[in-house]
């Protein structure tokens, strides 16, 4: 007999993986064939569906080390001095499903997760500063112009562009889409952001807003929208292999976090509104502050169930670290968690790969796959006086909480001194773009606004880059050898 014997999925012994039973060799199938059966039912069920963003990605194990002393900062033990933690991360792109090719121009996800003696942090950020948008509420728009129409099932560049030029907010993350960041060499050798605007807290219960930046030691390369296309075609996951196989050779890649620090106070009155995920904050005004330095040093050993089943949430803060006003943050603490529990299952953080390494004290209970549970003699109710788990606010750290007051409304973010949507993207293409940057730009915006039929959206978007600045929407008309849509064409929207 083998040692290395095949089994049900409930361990028995089974007689053939060649042959189904029947009656006589060419007789029916019998019921009884339970193995073929339950072979063929669990073949069938072998999908979950795929993340409705952010579907294609990759991910790795590591450590993160603390090499800096920020402790006045925060109280969060994951960010004290001298202290490691294990980490997952997982890269992706944001508009393409999980089959797509990693080379297709987007944003690329940095989701980031600490297993901390305190509970999971997650950080779930991009590779870009800022976002598309200031409030959720047009999120499942925006991502419905970036995929695909409705009758055809067609990716389309004028639904893209007409979303983007109607929602002038974008301007300042669609720059950045369309550089060089926008198609990075591979994830490896991009920057990782946490984006949003965060509060921390520290032991004495004072309060700071910050935001996180990870600085790849691999340095940040591009790749040509030509090498991209070429890829797409010969390695559809070619970020994939190349962290896969440069964590295989022992090339372990790491990024150094810094944070931008603004006091608690410089919110109110600071020239930009410092919650508005469409803006930066320079850091010429809050310089960065080294914290310590994540490393990459671990493949999966299952992709299925370590990253396709890995469940982030912006909802997982630890002691010390909060949420902002920004709207955008707001919104997502309600949705990953959602989008989870309909993907991955009610039970999803009790997965092996989701679950924390510090314990949980929890009075939820039961639900599909469910598989741990209290002992016996716990109370599955509070209060109680026979010894269940106790909310413990010094433990917690506080919320942090900023004032707030006024009716209910349905408006934007506050606006600052110096907060416009193209004001920080023009600084971004004349002030941070080199001259090959530049080009670079307007090369592929270019090739993308030429996508485009409309002539009213192509007007538009002719019209929004030009708002970015003025030179490089000059150039952009004179390379789409359009002339402006005259009036009557545009009151006729054709
Ligand atoms: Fe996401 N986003 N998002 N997003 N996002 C998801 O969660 C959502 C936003 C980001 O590798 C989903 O499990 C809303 C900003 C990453 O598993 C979903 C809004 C940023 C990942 C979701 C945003 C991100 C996701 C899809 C507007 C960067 C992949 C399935 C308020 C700061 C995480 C899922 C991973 C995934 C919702 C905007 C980054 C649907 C509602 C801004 C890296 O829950």
């Amino acid at each position: 007999m083998t040692a290395n014997y095949t089994t049900t999925q409930s361990g028995a012994p089974i007689a053939s993986d060649g042959h189904s039973q029947s009656v006589g060799a060419d007789g029916a199938i019998p019921l009884t064939d339970h193995y073929l059966i339950e072979k063929l039912a669990q073949f069938n069920r072998e999908r979950i569906p795929e993340r409705i963003v952010h579907a294609k990605g990759g991910g790795a194990f590591g450590t993160f080390e603390v090499t800096e002393d920020v402790s006045r900062f925060t109280r969060a033990s994951v960010f004290q001095p001298g202290t490691s933690t294990e980490t997952l991360i997982r890269f992706s792109s944001v508009a393409g499903e999980a089959g797509s090719p990693d080379t297709w121009r987007d944003p690329r996800g940095f989701a980031l997760r600490f297993y901390t003696e305190e509970g999971n942090y997650d950080l779930v950020g991009n590779n870009t500063p800022v976002f598309f948008l200031r409030d959720g509420i047009k999120f499942p728009d925006f991502i419905h112009s970036q995929k695909r129409l409705p009758g055809s099932n067609l990716r389309d560049a004028d639904m893209q562009w007409d979303f983007w030029t109607n929602s002038p907010e974008s301007a300042h993350q669609v720059t950045w889409l369309m550089g060089e960041r926008g198609m990075p060499q591979d994830w490896r050798h991009m920057q990782g952001y946490g984006s949003h605007t965060y509060m921390w807290i520290n032991a004495d219960g004072e309060k700071v807003w910050v935001k996180y930046h990870f600085k790849s030691n691999q340095g940040v390369e591009g790749m040509s929208d030509d090498d991209a296309v070429t890829m797409a075609g010969e390695n559809s996951d070619h970020y994939l292999s190349d962290l896969y196989e440069a964590i295989e050779r022992g090339d372990f890649p790491s990024w150094d976090l810094h944070v931008q620090v603004m006091p608690y106070e410089d919110a109110k009155t600071y020239r930009f509104n410092p919650f508005d995920l469409t803006k930066i904050w320079p850091h010429s005004d809050y310089p960065l502050i080294k914290v310590g330095k994540l490393t990459l040093n671990k493949n999966p050993e299952n992709y299925f169930a370590q990253i396709e089943q890995a469940a982030f949430s912006p909802a997982n803060f630890v002691p010390g670290i909060a949420a902002s006003p920004d709207k955008m943050l707001q919104a997502r603490i309600f949705s990953y968690a959602d989008a989870h529990r309909y993907r991955v299952g009610t039970n999803h953080a009790q997965l092996p790969v989701n679950a924390p390494k510090s314990p949980v004290n929890s009075y939820t209970k039961d639900g599909q796959g469910r598989m741990s549970f209290n002992s016996a003699s716990t109370p599955v109710y509070a209060p109680s006086t026979q010894g269940g788990p106790v909310a413990d606010p010094a433990r917690h750290g506080g919320h942090g909480g900023w004032e707030n007051d006024g009716e209910l409304t349905l408006s934007a973010h506050s606006l600052h001194a110096e907060d416009d949507d193209f004001g920080q993207p023009g600084t971004l293409y004349r002030e941070v773009f080199n001259d090959a940057q530049k080009a670079g730009l307007l090369e592929t915006i270019t090739g993308a606004v030429g996508g485009v039929q409309s002539p009213e959206i192509r007007e538009n978007a002719i019209q929004y880059w030009a708002n970015v600045d003025a030179d490089l929407g000059s150039k952009l008309r004179a390379n789409l050898g359009s002339v402006a849509v005259s009036e009557a064409e545009a009151a006729n929207k054709i």
